[in-house]
């Protein structure tokens, strides 16, 4: 392995010069792309004077350089493959150059790159030095003017960051546009797109009168795909005017669809460039899980303007600080349009399954990183999710009015500006006059905190003594932990009447509901004036990032599941209850016992389904068994198989027991009313879906021919695939087949739905899903150059089919190491995340252990790209 080094944070310096304005020239061709760029620079106010010019640049091929328009000897530079000194350089000075770069050949999808028949770019983090040579970092901000020339047939569209300006004609049948952005930005705000794209248009009114008009620029074949995400644009930039208070600032807002992309969109300059998909849906070929992303991902991009874009990161430690905030926000928005219940439930499940396997793994950084090789492998859950819990936090404890306030200064202060985590908390201390001294640890400290609590009731005192004991798990290179300031946010659930009570601590009555604040490693509180005995319900809302352990018997967890008032909390009830049923059927299965279901739990889950609540979304959640994932999350070692068999044991008793009131809740929540993605049809969706998996888990007569009914009326993908699904996943090859092939034939010409197609049938638990992985690789439809085909066939079978990815011969893990090695050289930034289930080897079997790490070994052996060096020798450690 070569051995790139680690950027560290305290290493970090303003740069010796920074740039006013860019303009830039783009002669587009496939092979050879010229690009002009003119930077008017300056020394760094803080910096001294003489020092040299650098300018970062990758891959590109220098054709002419000059200074105040007098080309450079080559004495007067010296070029590496990392970028370009010029040795001297006065003040103030503008330096011309042209390169040559081949948008055909990247496939790595970073810089300016050909996805189909367009060109379009992915500065962030560092592609911009692979369009020309730059300061490519994102304290650097400038005004940017881009000139786009190219073929007047084949790219009629030429878009850039800002408005347009000018356009016209050139000879030899090509054209021009020019765009100008006048808001200073970072180069990794940058975009172009190029090609033969066509528009949906619609306007906006701003909160100050202004008129926006919103542009999504597609496909021809995709026109019909776009109206959900304008709807949901239209509703963010409502939403962040009256949340936030903040307004669009320039006249235009662009969205643009492409096939090929790493991500799930990017938040450039007025011009937003989106995994198509993350952006295009239809009723009959997307479903409702994909209708709610994109609501998400298009809020997500459009809040950045502010959140990333006028107040942007000093430096990619930083990351968090647009990512965190801006994630919390896109959260709270998607919460208030739909049901936030179960958004918070379904928010809670992927993170405890995801973001803290990450915590528990060889990977496992802190929010805000002091170290990295290579940036790109840090678009992770921790930075993402964590940080938007950590942020989360934040606004409860200085309360909604002054979290306003907070972000309504930091925003205020710092617009234009490159900067700090430090600058964002600082603004919530200071209207809040709270000390987050402490609170701050949570950015450095790597880890999963994890709480014991117990709890004593004094009958004769009318005592609740709860005692809290916190500490974080030791992760690689941090091996020593500090307490964190935890706020625990909790109930006491009379026995007797089934309501709060009220909490009284240190004399002061704090209502029924209350924050308490965990800081010291270890302590007490005492409730007093405890009228009956109380089931504690701690942690109400996933108040805190933490793992939270509480002696409850099973019979505490009923009570809970049944009365505790915080809707989140009920949930985690049902599923504490369901895990320690699991726990007792997968020792079973390891001592090669009989198998005997908890009755408890079906006795939960038949109240459940007679109950008729109201949010159908929050009741097909709760009948919803842990994911495989997130119960091997539970063990100390994780044994695939008998994880397998205890779920199914469970699906399938519950399935037995509550056969008859399944049916009737499946039959009762069928409706032929129009699709529409709204919170009350998908929540029935999802309650009958869940209820056709369980008759599905027996194959139960009835509802097999339910499931065939349901594919065969094609009413929406969102029926259609999950009986799909179920059909295939089943053992009815007669039906499954057949209505596999019809599914593949019809859509063959819409790659979203064929990757629908691939995941559901590389996910069956069957035992020939790894043959059909190499078999579908074969596929027209399938290419390793394209991401989302990657993640639909590669993905979904390392992450979703764990008892065949983790097959005793070791084939799973030889397949994905394939794959990882090829992709090595093509897509860099894909490789090393798709490896992500491999290097999370020490969690496993020592046979399975000794399987995954010979495949490690094996890609360590290759010539690495810095991401996988990174990743891998992390792993190997
Ligand atoms: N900033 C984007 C995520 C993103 C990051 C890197 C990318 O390419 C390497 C692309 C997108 C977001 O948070 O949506
Ligand atoms: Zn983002």
């Amino acid at each position: 392995m070569s051995e790139p080094q680690p950027i560290h944070l305290s290493d970090y310096r303003p740069p010796a010069h920074r740039v006013t304005r860019t303009e830039l020239t783009f002669d587009l061709a496939p092979g050879a792309t010229r690009v002009k760029a003119r930077l008017h620079l300056e020394r760094h106010p803080e910096r001294e004077a003489g020092e040299p010019l650098w300018l970062d640049g990758e891959s590109l091929v220098l054709k002419s350089i000059a200074l105040d328009g007098q080309p450079l000897e080559e004495d007067e530079y010296q070029q590496s493959n990392a970028g370009l000194k010029v040795h001297q350089v006065p003040e103030r000075f503008i330096l011309d150059t042209e390169v040559e770069i081949a948008p055909s050949e990247n496939t790595a999808l970073e810089g300016l790159y050909q996805s189909g028949g367009m060109y379009c770019t992915q500065c962030e983090a560092e592609g911009f030095r692979r369009i020309t040579f730059y300061p490519d970092r994102p304290d650097v901000m400038a005004t940017f003017t881009t000139t786009v020339i190219g073929d007047t047939q084949s790219e009629p569209i030429l878009l850039s960051n800002g408005n347009p300006t000018e356009r016209g004609e050139l000879p030899n049948g090509r054209h021009f546009a020019t765009w100008e952005d006048p808001h200073p930005k970072p180069c990794y705000l940058f975009a172009l797109v190029a090609g033969d794209l066509k528009k949906v248009e619609d306007h906006f009114t701003t909160m100050s009168g202004r008129e926006v008009t919103l542009q999504i620029w597609v496909e021809e074949e995709n026109l019909g795909k776009t109206e959900h995400a304008m709807e949901s644009l239209k509703r963010a930039m409502r939403w962040d005017e009256q949340a936030y208070g903040r307004e669009y600032d320039l006249d235009l807002f662009m969205i643009v669809a492409v096939n090929d992309f790493n991500m799930g969109a990017m938040e450039n300059k007025g011009l937003n460039i989106f995994n198509s998909a993350a952006v295009l849906t239809h009723s009959r070929t997307a479903t409702d899980a994909t209708f709610q992303r994109v609501e998400g991902i298009v809020a997500h991009e459009y809040f950045h303007n502010w959140s990333g874009n006028r107040v942007t990161c000093r430096d990619w430690f930083q990351l968090s600080l647009k990512e965190g905030f801006t994630v919390f926000r896109d959260q709270s928005f998607s919460a208030d349009v739909n049901s936030a219940p179960v958004k918070r439930i379904e928010e809670v499940s992927f993170f405890r399954t995801a973001q803290f396997a990450e915590d528990a793994g060889p990977t496992a950084h802190p929010v805000r990183p002091d170290q990295y090789i290579e940036i790109g492998n840090f678009y992770t859950l921790t930075i993402y999710e964590k940080g938007a819990e950590i942020v989360r936090m934040l606004c409860n404890l200085v309360g909604e009015e002054k979290f306003r306030e907070g972000s309504d200064l930091y925003f205020s202060r710092f617009d234009g500006q490159a900067v700090t985590i430090e600058d964002f908390v600082s603004c919530m201390a200071e209207v809040s006059g709270l000390d987050l001294t402490q609170f701050m640890r949570w950015y450095s400290q790597a880890g999963t905190p994890e709480i014991d609590a117990f709890g004593e009731y004094d009958y004769a005192r009318g005592q609740y003594r709860l005692l809290l004991r916190q500490r974080t798990p030791a992760t690689p290179g941090q091996s020593e932990k500090q307490a964190l300031h935890i706020p625990v946010r909790l109930g006491l659930v009379g026995t007797k009447s089934g309501s709060d009570l009220t909490l009284t601590l240190d004399g002061e009555s704090l209502g029924t509901d209350a924050v308490i604040h965990l800081r010291e490693e270890e302590q007490e509180f005492l409730f007093t004036d405890v009228e009956e005995a109380p089931v504690p319900s701690l942690l109400r809302g996933f108040s805190a990032p933490v793992k939270l352990a509480f002696p409850y018997s099973r019979e505490d967890l009923a009570f809970l599941l049944a009365n505790d008032s915080d809707g989140f909390n009920r949930w985690d009830a049902g599923q504490r209850l369901t895990l320690l049923a699991l726990d007792d059927l997968i020792a079973a299965h390891r001592n090669g016992v009989e198998k005997v279901m908890d009755s408890r739990v079906v006795d939960a889950f038949r109240i459940l389904l007679e109950e008729n609540s109201d949010d159908k979304a929050v009741l097909a959640e709760m009948l919803t068994l842990p994911s495989e994932a997130y119960i091997a999350e539970q063990q100390p070692l994780v044994d695939v198989d008998a994880i397998h068999a205890a779920r199914e044991f469970v699906r399938q008793s519950l399935a037995h027991e509550l056969r008859d009131e399944l049916l009737a809740v499946y039959r009762t929540n069928q409706s032929d009313a129009a699709y529409e993605p709204t919170p009350e049809q998908i929540g029935q969706r999802a309650l009958k879906n869940v209820a056709l998996s369980y008759l599905m888990s027996i194959e139960d007569e009835e509802g097999v021919e339910a499931a065939k009914a349901q594919f065969g009326t094609d009413h929406n993908m969102t029926d259609v695939r999950h009986a799909l699904t179920l059909l295939v996943h089943s053992s009815c090859s007669e039906i499954a087949d057949p209505a596999l092939k019809a599914f593949g034939q019809k859509w063959a010409q819409d790659p979203l739905v064929m990757d629908q197609w691939f995941s559901l049938q590389v996910t069956r638990p069957q035992p020939d899903a790894l043959d059909r992985v190499r078999y579908l690789m074969e596929h027209p439809a399938f290419s390793l150059k394209n991401p989302n085909k990657v993640r639909a066939l590669i993905g979904a079978f390392a992450n979703q089919n764990r008892i065949n990815f983790h097959r005793l011969d070791g084939e799973g893990y030889r397949l994905l190491a394939d794959v990882v090695i090829k992709l090595n050289r093509l897509n860099p930034e894909i490789a090393a995340r798709i490896i992500t289930p491999l290097t999370r080897w020490k969690r496993f079997d020592e046979q399975r252990q000794e399987l995954m790490k010979a495949e490690l070994e094996r890609i360590a052996g290759e010539d690495l790209s810095p991401n996988l060096y990174e990743v891998i020798s992390k792993a190997l450690a």
